[in-house]
């Protein structure tokens, strides 16, 4: 049994959309990162670095945080969504350490710059949003080309990309086109598996109102001394 500690954001859906494709049975534990369960001792003890998701898988004994390492243990566990092939496993590898550096950390700042700054500061609106609209750019190129991040086959790398990129077609300026990434988008969308990660978030424990003030300060202003 896989134990996934998870909140309903992008990072989270990554999780649910692999367990929910491979039908492995797993047990959802909540992480309301707004009321701070991110910072409770027995979730450090798996995830040190107070960011959720986290799994606790009963098979190996293995505790894991970070999604991409996540993602890689699930496909390596059940021998699915990530080619065996030295060349096939590389070309996967590094797409899915892409989303990981780049796309997520990117999109991540420019959704905060958005949405959550006091007041707009143009130059971090600009560079981030500028940065996130050229990686949504090498997705649709590299997708001109093959149905999915890594070639035919749906992988880990498309999991990991797909909360965030889904997100990001919306950030889209008018007039802006990309084809290549809207199609994809859409593929994935279609799929049962996606459908049901998604409707996870629609349970009761995951429903919150609007952010307060007290719940941004606890979110948006950690440093060394709020490391527990
Ligand atoms: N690189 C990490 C990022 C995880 C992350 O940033 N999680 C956010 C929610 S999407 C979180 O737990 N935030 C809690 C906090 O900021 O205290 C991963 O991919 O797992």
């Amino acid at each position: 049994m896989i134990h996934l500690h998870y909140w309903p954001t992008p990072n989270g859906h990554k999780v649910t959309l692999f367990l929910e494709e491979a039908a492995l049975p797993y047990t959802l534990h909540p992480v309301n990162i707004r009321e701070g369960d991110q910072f409770k001792p027995a979730f450090l003890k798996i995830a040190p670095n107070n960011r959720m998701p986290a799994i606790e898988d009963d098979e190996t004994g293995l505790t894991l945080f970070e999604s991409g390492a996540i993602l890689l243990h699930l496909a390596e566990k059940t021998g699915r969504f990530l080619a065996t092939d030295p060349a096939g496993r590389a070309e996967t590898l590094q797409w899915l350490f892409w989303q990981m550096a780049g796309l997520g950390p990117m999109m991540g700042q420019a959704g905060h710059f958005r949405n959550y700054a006091p007041e707009p500061i143009p130059y971090a609106l600009e560079r981030y949003t500028n940065e996130t609209l050229r990686l949504l750019k090498v997705m649709d190129k590299r997708l001109a080309d093959r149905a999915f991040l890594a070639g035919d086959d749906y992988s880990i790398a498309d999991m990991a990309s797909y909360p965030w990129a889904m997100l990001g077609t919306r950030m889209l300026p008018e007039g802006t086109a990309m084809p290549n990434l809207a199609r994809w988008v859409d593929s994935i969308a279609a799929r049962p598996a996606t459908a049901r990660a998604y409707a996870l978030a629609q349970r009761p424990e995951y429903q919150t109102g609007p952010i307060t003030e007290d719940q941004k300060k606890a979110l948006f202003h950690q440093n060394a001394s709020t490391v527990r």
